[in-house]
């Protein structure tokens, strides 16, 4: 049993299968000598001592909850991911994996998952903050191209599993400059939009007075934000208050391309569409032309609450179709289903 995770180890951490332990549980049929309950009281022991986990806000993939929305951190080593972490949400340094040396202390994604009772995000909906190795690695296993495969892994999984991802903070140096290749990931699962919802943060602001490098020009150009970081929990509420503002538009995003895959699946060749595909498609457009709306209108007045009640009926008229359509059993239909309740 022990051989197979030895052999298996890096097709494990390739899918991020990355575990502190691992243990060959037995069961056996109840005793009533006492001394196997002896030793069966003692296993419980020791098999609840290996699970405990001594990091409660730190969570594996498999905990990612559908609903949940994901936030990136990337950036080369020591650009101050983990620090921003720690500065974020008061995780002393050691936990959230800060380096004092010019190594990287980060190896593997870490998911920070949190219920913003400290207000962080100003949202209701639980925010995940996900770690990642730093690129320009010192571990030579760590390549650039290496971090990015497991970032695929990662965004192709949380799509299939209808977690959002809201945001990408991508920290540098101020006389640092991001590179456009390691959005390559993003881009091939959502499109060139991401750069929307990409923030480019300027970090040891507080060491040095140097501004802003041109270089980042053309990811502004994409749509990329920038952002001054001071290394102050107010500076990291505000940037992560910014990013998760936009967390209705990305999940009606991803709504609408759920809702593409279910139409154009449903409905091949394209002449075959029928009434109920066309009207979903529509509903998810206009869905997502309300949030978007809401969202700008939201910056000068306020929550607009007709557009909110009108954001409100397209869902239910979504929801209206699919029970029309009859399609109830589709895993397709059921993910769309499942989009729809965690509004
Ligand atoms: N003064 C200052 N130091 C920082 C800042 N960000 C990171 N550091 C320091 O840089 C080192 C590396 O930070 P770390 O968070 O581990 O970088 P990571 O590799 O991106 O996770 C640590 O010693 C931090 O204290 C910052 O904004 N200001
Ligand atoms: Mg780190």
């Amino acid at each position: 049993m022990d051989a197979w995770w030895t052999n298996n180890k890096d097709a494990s951490v390739f899918h991020e299968l990355i575990v502190d332990a691992h243990v060959c549980v037995t069961t056996a049929a109840r005793s009533a000598n006492p001394i196997h309950q002896q030793q069966v009281r003692r296993s419980l022991h020791r098999l609840r001592e290996l699970i405990h986990r001594p990091n409660l806000s730190s969570i594996s993939f498999y905990e990612l909850t559908p609903g949940c929305a994901v936030i990136f951190l990337l950036g080369c080593t020591g650009c101050g991911k983990s620090l921003f972490i720690s500065t974020l949400t008061g995780i002393p340094e050691d936990e959230a994996g800060v380096g004092h040396a010019l190594q990287s202390r980060t190896h593997r994604f870490k998911a920070f998952q949190f219920s913003d009772s400290n207000r962080s995000f100003n949202s209701d909906t639980p925010v995940v903050l996900v770690d990642t190795p730093g690129f320009n690695n010192s571990d030579p296993k760590l390549t650039d191209e290496s971090i990015c495969k497991s970032i695929s892994v990662w965004l192709h999984e949380m799509y299939k599993r209808d977690i959002t991802l809201v945001g990408i903070l991508y920290l540098h140096h101020a006389t640092g400059t991001p590179v456009t290749a390691h959005f390559r990931p993003f881009v091939e699962v959502y499109g060139k939009s991401i750069y929307s919802r990409v923030s480019l943060v300027t970090t040891m602001q507080d060491e040095t007075n140097i501004s802003q490098p041109e270089d980042l020009d053309q990811l502004v150009r994409e749509g990329a934000r920038r952002f001054i970081y001071e290394n102050t929990p107010e500076s990291a509420r505000e940037l992560c208050q910014n990013v998760t503002s936009d967390i209705d538009v990305a999940r009606a995003e991803h709504l609408k391309r759920v809702v593409s895959e279910l139409t154009q699946g449903l409905s091949n060749p394209l002449e075959d569409r029928n009434a109920n595909d066309v009207g979903l498609e529509g509903l998810a457009d206009e869905h997502l032309e309300l949030l978007r709306r809401i969202r700008e209108e939201s910056a000068n007045d306020g929550a607009p609450t007709e557009l909110l009640e009108q954001c409100k009926s397209v869902r239910c008229q979504m929801e209206d179709v699919l029970i029309q359509g009859g399609q109830a059993m589709s895993p397709l239909v059921e993910r769309v289903k499942r989009c729809l309740r965690t509004y």
